[in-house]
């Protein structure tokens, strides 16, 4: 099959997943971004996310991670807003829009998969697929691609689904009818989410420094958070959508549905944290399993409750916290202490 074929019978079998978008690029150099990334990590700001620091040359050429990869198709998931869920309470979590529901990895990652097996057989050609943990600059190739245009706040952000999409990508070494050009900047002169961002960690537009990004700290970060970082996480218990919230771009497509794919549970909008604080291993896994929570973990989770009941300022939540101030883990007993003085001083 010719590469503009390709591309149509590839269009149709994406629209057939019920994926929501896809574009194509031509591998090809990306210099600014190799360069931003090099700087980000050279300034720290992927923290203790050592796992960004691997792979340094496949993030900078897909042929090391496809020999012979000539096409990056770009594919998104819209995840929201869809249900609500409860409005938030003093006592509630608030949870991130991208995480009220089925794991994308999982979603997505099984999609991709029968759409590379597919791809694979009509191209004639090696295929590997990817969604969010392998080594690929995602939103550089999605701008590239023309899928959408990197905003101020560094998401991928669409005219038509603003940026609660996910993303994930299919390398072939097939040639792919590529769109024609990256996709055009539509930011304008909005700095909304520079000025909004709870803990200034939009350093520069485009760039985040994720020592300052709450989502950093309540989902990737083992162990302690630091106390200023407590104060300003509020009621989000895991992840945080404060630089997509105020985009115009995105709020013009606040009423979108969400994608049937990822199953919304409305459960999951706002959790007790009360609850989540008595929860063992396997309430937590009846509750959770399947779902992007789980990658906080049990004790993340329970760190993350401690502190969302130390910013309510309900003190209904003390016997639940002085029970948690003598759990096993001195990470829980820690920030359990921290709320109690926040409750009670
Ligand atoms: C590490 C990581 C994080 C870290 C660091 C975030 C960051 N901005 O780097 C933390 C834990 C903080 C995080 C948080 C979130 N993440 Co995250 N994360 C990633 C991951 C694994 C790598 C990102 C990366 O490479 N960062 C390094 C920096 C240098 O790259 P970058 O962020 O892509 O930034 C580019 C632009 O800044 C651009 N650039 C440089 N200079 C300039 C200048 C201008 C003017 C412009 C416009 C652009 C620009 O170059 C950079 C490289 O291309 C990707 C998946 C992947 N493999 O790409 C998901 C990913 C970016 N995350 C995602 C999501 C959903 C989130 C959250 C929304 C989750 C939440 N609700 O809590 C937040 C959003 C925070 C934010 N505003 O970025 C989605 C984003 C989808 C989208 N529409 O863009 C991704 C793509 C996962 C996926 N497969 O869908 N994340």
């Amino acid at each position: 099959m010719g590469p503009a074929k390709l591309r149509a019978a590839l269009e149709e079998q994406v629209a057939a997943c019920g994926l929501d978008a896809f574009a194509v690029a031509a591998v090809q150099p990306l210099p600014r971004d190799q360069a931003a990334f090099d700087d980000w990590l050279a300034r720290g700001f992927h923290r203790t996310m050592a796992y960004m620091e691997k792979y340094r040359d496949a993030r900078n050429d897909p042929a090391r991670l496809l020999p012979g990869c000539r096409s990056v198709v770009m594919l998104a998931l819209n995840y929201g807003p869809g249900t609500g869920g409860e409005a938030a309470g003093a006592e509630r979590g608030q949870v991130a829009r991208y995480a009220r529901g089925r794991d994308y990895h999982k979603v997505l990652g099984k999609k991709l998969k029968q759409l590379a097996a597919w791809l694979q057989e009509a191209g004639g050609n090696p295929v590997r697929s990817f969604v969010d943990t392998g080594p690929v600059l995602e939103r550089a190739w999605a701008e590239r691609a023309g899928l959408g245009w990197i905003g101020k706040n560094a998401n991928l952000i669409r005219r038509d689904l603003g940026s609660w999409i996910l993303l994930g990508e299919l390398l072939s070494a097939a040639e792919i009818e590529p769109d024609p050009a990256p996709h055009d900047d539509f930011c304008g002169s909005c700095t909304a989410c520079i000025a909004d961002c709870p803990t200034g960690a939009i350093v520069a537009p485009g760039v985040v420094d994720s020592g300052l990004c709450i989502a950093y700290w309540n989902i990737e970060h083992r162990g302690s958070i630091p106390e200023p970082m407590r104060e300003a996480m509020g009621d989000r218990i895991f992840g945080c959508d404060d630089c997509q919230s105020v985009c115009p771009w995105t709020r013009k497509f606040g009423e979108l549905p969400r994608s049937d794919l990822l199953s919304a549970r409305r459960d999951l909008a706002f959790l007790d944290p009360v609850e989540i604080l008595a929860m063992d291993r396997e309430q937590f896994l009846a509750r959770f399993a399947g779902t992007p929570l789980m990658r906080a973990r049990l004790d993340g989770m329970k760190r993350n409750a401690c502190i969302v009941l130390g910013n309510s300022g309900n003190k209904d939540a003390i016997p639940a916290l002085t029970r948690a101030s003598s759990d096993a883990d001195p990470m829980i007993r820690e920030h359990a202490v921290w709320a109690l003085r926040r409750l009670t001083t």
